[in-house]
């Protein structure tokens, strides 16, 4: 049975900031789609679902910029439930309205009571969604094409670095409203330079050399920026969908920096890029059967991507129907994949200290699937919280059970710690051999590094104020008693910021491992920040704010996110 922690009320997409301007239409929606909806709803012209033509277009772009994360283009239903009209006209539009209104324990945002939406807006949208879903356009090679931009050649790039960046210590911090990326110098704090990019970067990835970051947009667009230039900018972009999460680079020895991959939410497809100019050079559709019952879904989404370090492959899970891909890219014209059945609704994930393994959240049914990349097998599935939510997950040495990986919980307040070393700990391996007590749910992202002593969680969709603006420290030598305290950092307050939500979101370290870097996550018009920590002292050490840093979330720091360091 599912449990839901009280502390969580709700769930994605709840906050101000994370509900704040969302300003992307979806232009590329074929236009007779609401027509057909709306003819559709004028047959039966009695109908609660009936909609103008205006009103369907209004829906239909609150719709993706809200909803269509957790219940897909399609309303096929992952995160979030199935929308298709033959269960919301059995529901109705009273209990609808109130399901938006007042949202779920189960992790559905209350957006009328947050004051996210209007009554009027969530009457629209009880209506749309018992309305046939309309379909955005497909994206083939001649589409994907037309919008690729080589905009330096590479031969008119620079063939060292021009710069005197310590280009291993910046962080490529995701600026999400701005639809831009910041690079701060780790050393100095610094804003290097602001990079137009795609709408709500969601992820950077480094290539194996550490010349070039790679972002991908919400908006599917991939943005490739050179960092030996004199100062760093984009040489080449595409958009490789209308929806995207996830972007990675070829690791293996002989093809570093040669590939680079993302994979979209729509369509639901991965594309295999030129590492240097973006030029696609393959498209797979990730259309097809569930792993289990093996049933048709039509809109299996691409989640997180990680480039193998034993083999010249990329790891591509498949959320919805719960394939883990392991794409060899040896022979891209003879391409092969082992394909792994894992389990539904894969999210994110890293992997363990020996990037060997890799654990990914599948959090339809709250586990955890392990691979093993060198023999591209599945490992194990293992049983954690409520709806795992790792980000890259926490390695760190367990005192009484050796090497782990650890991942928090979007569904409750628990933390899962799981063996990783089935050498010399075989009986800790691939189980979860210690549950550790956080400040509550809605945890996003948790870190470590191989030279500190502490593992940092953060609550940043925690519906209480004091849990979603601070985070929870642990001492990895605690970690040997059962129920391990841990230390609070109210990191919002210390950021002097004294408006809005202040969510604090996803730690990373610097390159050397003695600090950790938190966002202060505001709305768009309200001041942010970065707030650096003292890894030793758990001190404050610096505050970063500036009014460029408009809606801050992820950050990249160069070394640990291409040597897979956390
Ligand atoms: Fe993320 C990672 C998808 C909402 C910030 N997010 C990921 C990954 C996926 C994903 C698939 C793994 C990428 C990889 O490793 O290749 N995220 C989704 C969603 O589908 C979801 C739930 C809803 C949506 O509509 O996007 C969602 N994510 C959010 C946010 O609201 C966050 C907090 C703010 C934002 O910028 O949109 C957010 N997601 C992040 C970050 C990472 C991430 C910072 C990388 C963490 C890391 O340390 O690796």
């Amino acid at each position: 049975m599912e449990k839901t922690s009280k502390r969580i009320r709700s769930g994605w997409l709840e906050s101000a900031a994370l509900a704040s301007v969302l300003v992307l239409g979806f232009a590329g929606f074929s236009a007779a789609e609401p027509a057909k909806a709306q003819s559709e709803a004028k047959s039966n012209a009695a109908e609660e679902w009936t909609m103008s033509s205006d009103e369907f277009d209004t829906a239909r772009e609150i719709y993706f910029q809200r909803c269509a994360g957790c219940h897909g283009v399609l309303r096929k239903g992952a995160t979030g439930k199935a929308l298709t009209p033959d269960l919301t006209r059995e529901l109705g539009l009273d209990y609808l309205e109130s399901f938006i209104t007042y949202g779920s324990p189960a992790g559905m945002p209350n957006w009328g009571t947050s004051g996210d939406l209007t009554e009027e807006q969530i009457n629209l949208m009880a209506r749309y969604v018992m309305n046939t879903p309309p379909q955005p356009p497909e994206f083939g090679m001649p589409e994907v094409k037309s919008t690729w931009k080589v905009l330096i050649p590479v031969d008119k790039r620079p063939t060292r670095q021009m710069n005197k960046l310590k280009i291993d210590n910046l962080f490529s911090t995701t600026l999400r409203d701005s639809g831009e990326v910041a690079l701060i110098a780790g050393d100095s704090k610094k804003i290097v330079t602001i990079i137009k990019t795609g709408y709500a970067v969601h992820i950077s990835r480094i290539s194996s050399s550490g010349r070039y970051l790679f972002v991908i947009g919400r908006d599917a667009k991939v943005t490739l920026i050179d960092l030996w230039m004199k100062t760093p900018a984009a040489v080449a972009e595409i958009k490789v969908g209308s929806e995207a999460r996830s972007v990675e680079t070829s690791k293996f020895e002989g093809y570093e920096d040669k590939y680079a991959i993302a994979g979209s939410y729509w369509p639901p497809q991965y594309v295999i890029m030129d590492g240097e100019t973006l030029e696609p050079l393959k498209i797979v559709s990730t259309r097809g059967m569930t792993y289990d019952t093996q049933e048709y879904h039509p809109e299996p989404r691409v989640a997180s991507i990680v480039a193998s370090h034993y083999n010249p492959e990329f790891i591509v899970t498949v959320k919805e129907t719960g394939h883990i891909l392991m794409v060899d890219y040896s022979d891209i014209d003879n391409l092969k994949t082992t394909d792994i059945a894992a389990e539904r609704f894969l999210h994110d994930g890293g992997f363990d200290s020996t990037g060997r393994y890799f654990l990914v959240a599948a959090n339809a049914r709250n586990k955890v699937a392990v691979v093993d990349t060198k023999e591209d097998k599945l490992v194990a599935l293992i049983e954690t919280g409520v709806k795992p939510h790792p980000g890259r997950g926490a390695n760190f040495i367990h005192p009484t059970y050796g090497p782990v990986w650890a991942t928090s919980h979007l569904g409750d307040e628990t933390i899962a710690v799981i063996g990783t070393d089935p050498v010399n700990h075989p009986d800790n391996a691939w189980k979860v051999v210690q549950t550790l007590e956080g400040q509550g749910g809605g945890a996003l992202f948790i870190k470590s590094h191989p030279k500190s002593k502490h593992i940092y969680v953060d609550t940043a969709l925690n519906p209480d104020e004091e849990i979603s603006q601070s985070v929870a420290v642990f001492n990895i030598a605690d970690t040997a008693e059962e129920s391990p305290s841990y230390k609070v950092l109210p990191i919002a307050k210390w950021s002097g910021l004294t408006e809005g939500a202040r969510r604090v979101v996803q730690a990373e370290y610097n390159m050397a491992g003695d600090e950790v870097w938190f966002s202060v996550w505001n709305a768009k018009n309200q001041q942010s920040a970065v707030v650096i920590v003292d890894d030793k002292t758990l001190e404050l050490k610096s505050v970063i704010k500036d009014k460029r840093l408009v809606t801050p979330t992820g950050k990249f720091n160069v070394y640990n996110t291409r040597k897979d360091v956390y």
